[in-house]
């Protein structure tokens, strides 16, 4: 196959693409013969990019808002509470947790991602959740790669066994470990959380992701526990810090110095826009805090940040539909990353910087040798991308279209006026 007049994102000029037995074969400016041979799509100057990547979602919970309630008051406890109360009295099978993930896996896909990183609660003494999203990370890899971390919904500590059920998800095949230390019962009890994934991480080689500081206490300061932690291991890229939202109530002259432990330790993080707008500020009254962390000056300081969706219809937020470009949106209003350069870098939040948490090294990205994984959006200029919410016109994987999308056509008549 040969992709013909692509536009290869961020970069000037027009390619042809040619996939030979499903890796990426050539890259050579479209002005220069083509074998005659192959299948051509031509992409008349679209934007084609490495697939989009989800850093953040919960698949275990996914579609299940409002079962047993709903969350009334919004916020994260009142989600964990909905969320522990179903745990009792929803028995679910491990086909029905399953069909939930698929279900959201497809609404992703649809949408250009084809890498997935989910967490999957283990303070559950039966670990079906996990066992079920181990099935569905098998059954999906022809069209997602799907990592999972073990994550301890309801505390390391504060969970009767918490620490065991973690190591037991290591055991049985998580491949990141995570954490909550802000809901641990005592600072000191979120300390040694911390302490205790990394250890568990060291053990059994493994990556870390933490829910880190989603509160808008500003002293809540577990991220410079992570941190060190990960500085001092020398473990950085593989470290992951995920809302850490209780900075964007830091003061200035901690904050200043705690970047340069950030800095230093090479760690990544992930925001979640549009589920921490909606979680956070609830105990606010005027002026509300926006409760995200600080992405703009995160990017400036070269440290490494992508997005997430967190959630699709969970006990934490009722919306979601899978889609990674409104969350760029979304995102960029709320960390008022609105210039020029912000908004045609954007894509970089769900792509790269995503591969970088994930730590896929160069098995991502549009280079000859690699998988023909890509994607191609329905335009051919980064700023409209973002401003329109170009489509996905192609979702291609190993060199296999996944998804195709034909655009909708609005037909518009302007009547003239006449007496
Ligand atoms: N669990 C949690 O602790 N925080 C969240 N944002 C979600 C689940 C969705
Ligand atoms: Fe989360």
């Amino acid at each position: 196959m040969i992709l013909k007049n692509a536009k290869l994102y961020g970069q000037k000029g027009l390619w042809s693409i040619e996939i030979k037995e499903g890796e990426i074969s050539r890259i050579i400016p479209a002005d220069q013969p083509i074998s005659i041979n192959d299948k051509v799509i031509d992409l008349t100057g679209k934007i084609v990019l490495p697939p989009f990547i989800e850093p953040h979602i919960h698949l275990d919970y996914v579609l299940t808002a409002g079962t047993p309630r709903w969350n009334q008051s919004g916020t994260l406890f009142e989600g964990i509470q909905c969320w522990s109360e179903r745990k009792l009295v929803v028995k679910e099978t491990k086909e029905d947790i399953k069909n939930r993930a698929l279900k959201a896996l497809k609404m992703q896909m649809k949408h250009g991602v084809q890498y997935v990183r989910t967490h999957v609660d283990t303070t559950d003494p039966s670990l079906l959740g996990l066992q079920a999203l181990l099935e569905v990370k098998e059954e999906v890899k022809s069209w997602m790669d799907v990592q999972i971390v073990a994550f301890p919904q309801e505390g390391i500590y504060a969970y009767p066994k918490g620490d065991e059920l973690l190591e037991e998800a290591l055991i049985m095949g998580a491949d990141v470990v995570g954490g909550i230390p802000h809901y641990e019962f005592t600072r000191e009890d979120g300390v040694q959380s911390v302490k205790k994934s990394f250890e568990l991480a060291y053990k059994y080689g493994k990556m870390v992701d933490i829910h880190c500081d989603e509160i808008d206490d500003e002293q809540s300061r577990f991220l410079e526990v992570v941190a060190a932690e990960a500085y001092k291991l020398g473990m950085g890229e593989l470290v992951t810090a995920s809302h850490t939202t209780a900075m964007g109530s830091y003061n200035d002259a901690y904050t200043y110095k705690l970047f340069k432990l950030l800095k230093q330790s090479n760690i990544n993080f992930v925001s979640l826009p549009k589920a921490n707008l909606h979680l956070q500020g609830r105990f606010d009254s005027y002026p509300k805090r926006r409760g995200l962390t600080r992405v703009k000056e995160l990017l400036q300081s070269d440290i490494n940040v992508c997005f997430g969706l967190d959630s699709i219809m969970d006990p934490w937020y009722p919306l979601g539909n899978g889609d990674l470009l409104r969350v760029v949106e979304v995102g960029l209003h709320a960390c008022q990353m609105t210039g020029y350069n912000d908004i045609v870098t954007a894509l970089n939040l769900i792509t790269v910087n995503g591969a970088k948490t994930l730590n896929m090294k160069e098995s991502y990205g549009l280079t000859v040798g690699n998988q023909a994984n890509l994607v191609v959006l329905d335009t051919d200029s980064e700023y409209e991308a973002i401003r329109c919410q170009s489509s996905i016109l192609y979702s291609i994987r190993n060199g296999e279209v996944l998804v195709e999308t034909i655009p909708a056509e609005v037909k518009v008549n302007i009547p003239t006026f006449t007496k």
